[in-house]
């Protein structure tokens, strides 16, 4: 495969001013006439025209009305001779055959519908284009189809003619007046129905608003239309970013690779991101839905008025539009401690796949160098660490000044594809003499140098001056291609405590941008414990050297929510890696416990908040601390000590459980939302606890409330207590929630990913869990060609299952390399994030490592493999 690098960047040596396409649609040969608007760039030398086509078989190349001679070059359609002049009109008659598809990347099927997906290079394989975001068009599009099967046929922006046609078709044609690049077009030809509703923006204009799903899914397109109507009324409010279409349009399709696409005014939505009800959708559904629909609809503005000049700016779009979702959901959570929450969980987040990212064999800057498969680089760094990155701008600009940062990016480049550093010089512009404007170019390393930075901080008080110096040193470790590191700009929002949790120095921002720097705090009172980087306000790895005691009163006293929870998580995570370091078992102790009961009785903390604090780090973010880590004695270990929380803290779950159990109607909100976690958080406790002791009664309620809850939460709440507890009553459970699920997709989808991720029993037993799962796979329900179900049980297992997966017979890494080896024919996008699995094998202890090592050599060997597992697996053996 060709890479391609960042550096070798060159304007088109032709523009592609208008667009005019039909589609004959059918499912086998779908016929596609093009005519191009074609303008010479008088800044590029003269030059052959090659359009990208992939996977398509041309039939015609007209130019100026006269047929052209033309070739093929790789996957490059080339015509040597252009008329002269400079504009010309191409007209290009092709095919391509949608049910063919499988790869779900252009013109393909699914459930009997047709759907497009063009981010990044899917235009290419629905016709022959300059498919490169910095060539930005004008679209009309004729779709024409047999009406009964596909009596709705939409595109990009308004409705402009419709009408019958012979043989029993129909057709629309649709009219786009924003230029647009290729990745942002759309069609949808399918049988679906419609959810609409008209919404007012400030201007006093009426649009519509429409959410299209299959007939059936109606009942279950509440919540996101509700979304959307809080995404256009926020955007406006926070932003002064309106709604610029008449129409508005979201399609849920089954058959999709990410969670959603944001096709200029029509939207494509994976089903699972759209179709909501009490009785099939969780809390954190609901949520995601909100998110989702938020940053697809937020890109309108970030990514599609304002786009990208080229694929190594994706964070501009994707950074800048996650932060504005994560903004919206904490606007939409509303009291600062649903706001807390919402920013711990994002944070667990990133450091759950980007610092592992980071620190792997795929590491890359927020702005990559090179890649040989874009779909490679939609990655955690991109989205995640892109988002914190203008997180930290904000930071350093104030929010007001973060806002005439945003005016002026939209006064400056509105149409226009752009970079990177346009967006960082724009808020810098706005900010004159700001921490940002003064520092910029420092800052921007954050675009370009991959690793997570270290922060270590130390500080020394002086009792007789009643002064406190913070010292603050960063460093960072090598990574791919950067074998040294520039020091970042790092925001750090400080304040300190005094050990009775008093303030002694109230919140301030110090910004550090070199190796090492002091930092002084005049008239503290008395020896304080640091605040340090609350809020998490910068995406570094903070070693404080505080201990136990000053957790201890961070967990107890500190205002900042963030901190506090951060302050119990490193309580428990000291406990975990001392005990992964020792052979024997290890009790946990009086402090650390009663520090927990102290959180989980507090009649003032939010029931959300409890729920994150008592839940222990991950064993995969146990793993991240250890230069070598053994999967099994994680697990062992933290299995362990929840056994122990379970039992010392028995009675205080009983009353949580009860405490917390929800009365009321259901309805998403952070506040019951948070009750429900905490609730199933107990009864997990519980049911661990009664299963070890022989106790019947919990895993009985647990039971129980499979069969009658009135949510989904409760019942898979419940249900997951049964399995991670291997209760007996776990496979009657199973067979009752798959009964109840009544082949619902996204339901069953569930129904298999809580089997895959079951808990694997330690010692006795070991091994149930990865068998399960495999055994699964021959499960008639079961398909690899439907990436959410494939996820749910493959990469479940693979990811988020580490004791049944790391196996020391090697068994898991077999099954990865055989999915793996069935997945890339079909999909080579849903194979290559499967590829990545093997991100961290270098750390793993032997005998872990080797069996790794084979079965990504032995991946590696296949001569035909798709580019996109290829550059994965290259990586990985670097
Ligand atoms: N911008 C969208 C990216 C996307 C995508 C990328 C590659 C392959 C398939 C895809 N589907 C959607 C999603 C987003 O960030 O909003
Ligand atoms: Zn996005």
């Amino acid at each position: 495969a060709t890479v391609v690098h960042r550096q070798d960047y060159a304007a088109p040596a032709y523009w592609i001013r208008k667009v005019e396409l039909c589609f004959d649609l059918d499912p086998v040969k779908t016929i596609v006439s093009s005519k191009l608007h074609i303008e010479r760039n008088p800044a590029a030398e003269p030059q052959p025209l090659k359009l990208h086509g992939e996977d398509i078989t041309v039939l015609r190349v007209m130019a100026a009305g006269e047929s052209v001679s033309f070739r093929h070059e790789d996957k490059l359609l080339v015509i040597d001779n252009p008329p002269a002049g400079e504009q010309f009109v191409l007209e290009i008659r092709n095919t391509c055959s949608p049910e063919k598809n499988t790869q779900l990347s252009g013109l393909y099927t699914s459930g009997g519908g047709f759907f497009t997906q063009c981010e990044a290079e899917g235009f290419r394989r629905i016709t022959y284009f300059l498919d490169r975001p910095d060539v930005m068009a004008v679209y009309t599009v004729t779709l024409r189809a047999d009406k009964k099967k596909y009596p709705v046929l939409l595109s990009n922006g308004n409705l402009v003619e419709q009408g019958e046609l012979d043989g029993g078709r129909h057709f629309a044609v649709w009219h786009d007046p924003f230029p647009k690049p290729s990745y942002l077009f759309a069609l949808v030809a399918a049988d679906l129905v419609c959810r609409e509703q008209k919404i007012r923006t400030r201007a006093g204009k009426e649009h519509l608003l429409q959410v299209f799903v299959r007939r059936g899914d109606l009942g279950k397109t509440e919540h996101a239309m509700a979304s959307l109507v809080a995404s256009v009324v926020w955007d406006e409010a926070r932003f002064g970013l309106p709604l610029d279409l008449e129409r508005f349009m979201i399609v849920a399709v089954e058959d999709f690779n990410m969670g959603a696409m944001e096709n200029k005014g029509l939207n494509i939505f994976n089903t699972k991101f759209v179709l909501a009800s009490p009785a099939t959708a969780t809390d954190v559904d609901f949520a995601g839905i909100e998110s989702v629909v938020g940053h697809e609809y937020f890109h309108n503005w970030t990514g599609n008025r304002i786009t990208c000049r080229d694929w190594f700016q994706l964070s501009l779009k994707e950074g800048l539009t996650v932060f504005r979702d994560q903004e919206f959901s904490m606007d939409m959570a509303g009291s600062p401690s649903a706001r807390a929450v919402k920013r711990i969980e994002d944070v667990r987040a990133l450091r759950a796949s980007q610092f592992p990212e980071d620190a792997g064999a795929m590491a890359h800057p927020v702005r990559p160098d090179s890649y040989a498969a874009i779909d490679n680089f939609y990655t955690a760094t991109v989205y995640e660490k892109g988002s914190e990155v203008v997180r930290m701008m904000q930071t350093l600009v104030g929010r007001e000044g973060f806002e005439r940062g945003i005016t002026l990016y939209f006064e400056r480049h509105d149409g226009q594809a752009v970079t990177c550093d346009d967006f960082a010089q724009a808020i810098a512009d706005a900010n004159p003499g700001s921490e940002l404007a003064t520092r910029l170019e420092t800052f921007k390393r954050w675009y370009s140098q991959a690793g997570t930075p270290r922060l270590k901080a130390r500080g020394v008080y002086d009792a007789e001056a009643r002064r406190y110096t913070l010292t603050l040193t960063q460093s960072a470790l090598p990574s791919p291609g950067q074998p040294t590191k520039q020091p970042f700009v790092i925001p750090v929002l400080a304040a300190l405590l005094g050990r009775d949790g008093r303030t002694l120095a109230a919140e301030r921002l110090l910004v550090l941008d070199s190796a090492e720097q002091s930092f002084v705090f005049e008239d503290v009172d008395a020896e304080p414990v640091p605040s340090l980087l609350r809020g998490f306000s910068a995406p570094v790895i903070l070693d404080d050297g505080l201990g136990d005691a000053e957790l201890l009163t961070l967990l107890a006293h500190d205002s900042d929510a963030f901190n506090r929870w951060e302050a119990g998580q490193r309580l428990a995570l000291a406990r975990l890696l001392a005990a992964v370091e020792q052979a024997a078992p290890v009790t946990l102790d009086e402090a650390f416990v009663e520090a927990m009961r102290t959180v989980l009785r507090d009649p003032a903390l939010d029931p959300a908040f409890k729920e994150l604090a008592l839940t222990l780090p991950s064993e995969g973010y146990v793993a991240e601390q250890l230069a070598t880590f053994d999967p099994q004695r994680i697990h062992a270990v933290r299995e362990h000590f929840r056994e122990q929380l379970a039992s010392t803290l028995h009675a205080d779950w009983a009353e949580a459980f009860e405490a917390n159990l929800v009365h009321e109607g259901y309805a998403p909100t952070p506040s019951q939302a948070g009750r429900r976690a905490l609730a199933n958080l107990a009864l997990a406790m519980l049911c661990l606890h009664a299963v070890r002791s022989g106790n019947p009664v919990w895993p009985g309620r647990a039971y129980q409330r499979v069969k009658d809850a009135s949510n989904m939460t409760d019942r898979i709440g419940a249900l997951a207590a049964l399995v991670h507890s291997h209760s007996e009553l776990a496979e009657p459970a199973l067979e009752r929630f798959h009964a109840i699920a009544g082949g619902e997709p996204l339901v069953v989808d569930k129904w298999f990913a809580l089997q895959a991720q079951a808990s694997e029993p330690v010692g006795a037993g070991h091994g149930r869990s990865f068998a399960r799962a495999k055994a699964l796979l021959k499960h008639p329900d079961f398909s690899l060609k439907n990436p959410n179900r494939a996820r749910s049980l493959i990469f479940q297992l693979c990811m988020n299952n580490p004791a049944a997966f790391h196996r020391a017979d090697a068994a898991g890494y077999v099954f990865w390399a055989e999915r793996l080896l069935e997945i890339d024919p079909i999909n080579p996008q849903l194979a290559a994030r499967l590829a990545r699995v093997m991100d961290r094998w270098t750390a793993l202890a032997e005998p872990y490592r080797s069996a790794a090592r084979e079965a990504l050599a032995r991946v590696a060997a296949k001569p035909d493999l798709s580019d996109d597992v290829r550059e994965v697996l290259g990586r990985a053996l670097e």
